[in-house]
């Protein structure tokens, strides 16, 4: 009840009516170079990246390389997907540390505490897991800001305080938290890649803690709205989590930013990347400047490649039709477009995007949950079930044209 008064306060119209872009802070860190994340080494014999940004009104196609080369095979893909991080971190979401120097934890009781070090500062957070019934190791779900939806039983909750990594109070809270604190107030990560941090350190944490009882390879995160897109985030960004479910994220989230700005010329009141950014601190102050309508087409990226990071994982969208807010139909074009990259990895089921109106904003409708249990139940328990899930029940999203956003095919990657 508590988390669905704080929703109810979120939507619609928090935002600010102006938009003041904050000054962009300097920042000190490298440009990133390595995905650096997860247990997978970054790919070797890559293409090197062409920084020269071209316009491009469409969703970028996830097929080609920046410097013009196409992706044909998984071993492209694996560079490609690299590349598309890197960009990400350059543009959008400012540059995710590698794993610290240090990560020690203790677990006592239901507390598991983390200290992370690196040169030379040290800060110390902690999650609280709630396990079921039963001897484990359990699947777990990473639950940002608490949960959301329905916990799937059989399945422990690990509630991660984003807040205290990062504070999302406003557009004054840059630079505020704990992963500040470590790296300095100036750090280019905005947010999400913060919170994506601190999330890895979880995951860190939990494999040099036997007794903690998690399934290692059964580890999913979920959150609602800004923590939606922050769950979305931290499932593109470490390749550990094998199922990731935002919920109702909008924009910065499961929306692309070119449909938002079309929407929202179309006369809906949706939020854009010119708002968002005087709005909060979710991005990197990098971001600011590629944030209005005429810059949004030069980035090399949309929100369809955020998702397609997490390929060939899991990944559920959930999502509500009715919140314009949102940008319904941003997000229902840009997931079914990220699921081609599913698509061309042989595994579009892994994908799916259900999208429900008619209820508050974060209170999950009953008529979700099968598809909530089809993913869960593949990806955290190993079941074999049917998660070929796209759906929608808004009619306006039909409305998506495809053609006049997708100016790529899809190949069979070998
Ligand atoms: C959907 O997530 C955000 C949205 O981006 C904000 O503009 C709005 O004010 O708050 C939403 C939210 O987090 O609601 C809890």
């Amino acid at each position: 009840q508590k988390l669905n008064d704080y929703y109810s306060q979120c939507l619609p119209g928090t935002a600010p009516t102006t938009t003041s872009i904050p000054t962009v802070p300097p920042t000190t860190d490298p440009v990133p170079t390595t995905t650096a994340t997860g247990t997978d080494p970054a790919p070797t014999g890559c293409p090197a990246i062409n920084t020269n940004l071209v316009a491009n009104s469409k969703l970028p196609d996830p097929f080609t390389f920046s410097n013009g080369a196409r992706v044909t095979t998984k071993a492209d893909w694996a560079c490609r997907r690299d590349e598309i991080f890197q960009l990400f971190q350059r543009y959008e979401m400012g540059t995710l540390p590698p794993k610290p120097q240090s990560v020690t934890s203790t677990l006592s009781g239901n507390t598991l505490s983390i200290t992370a070090s690196d040169a030379g500062k040290s800060i110390t957070f902690s999650v609280s897991i709630s396990k079921p019934s039963g001897t484990g190791p359990f699947p777990a779900l990473i639950a940002l800001g608490g949960m959301s939806i329905p916990t799937p039983s059989g399945v422990a909750v690990i509630t991660f305080n984003n807040n205290d990594i990062a504070a999302q109070d406003s557009g004054s809270s840059r630079g505020k938290g704990k992963f500040y604190t470590l790296y300095g107030s100036s750090h280019s990560a905005g947010a999400m890649t913060a919170w994506a941090w601190g999330i890895s350190r979880v995951i860190d944490a939990l494999e040099q803690t036997p007794s903690a009882n998690i399934n290692l390879q059964r580890i999913g995160v979920t959150g609602c709205s800004r923590n939606g897109k922050g769950a979305l985030v931290a499932g593109a960004f470490d390749t550990r989590i094998a199922l990731t479910i935002p919920q109702e994220s909008g924009s910065g989230g499961a929306g692309c930013w070119r449909v938002s700005d079309a929407m929202l010329k179309s006369g809906i009141s949706t939020q854009t990347a010119s708002e968002i950014v005087g709005e909060n601190v979710w991005f990197s102050p990098l971001f600011n400047q590629y944030s209005s309508p005429a810059q949004v087409t030069n980035l090399p990226f949309d929100h369809h490649l955020l998702s397609a990071l997490v390929a060939p994982r899991g990944l559920l969208v959930i999502d509500n039709t009715g919140i314009d807010w949102l940008g319904p139909q941003s997000v229902w074009g840009c997931q079914k477009t990220a699921n081609k990259v599913w698509q061309a990895l042989g595994v579009s089921d892994a994908m799916g995007v259900s999208q429900i109106g008619n209820h508050n904003h974060c209170a999950f409708p009953s008529s979700q949950q099968g598809d909530l249990d089809a993913f869960v139940n593949k990806f955290l328990k190993g079941q074999s079930t049917n998660t070929n899930i796209i759906r929608t029940d808004g009619a306006n999203n039909v409305g998506f044209v495809e053609a006049n956003w997708v100016s790529w095919t899809v190949p069979t990657l070998s």
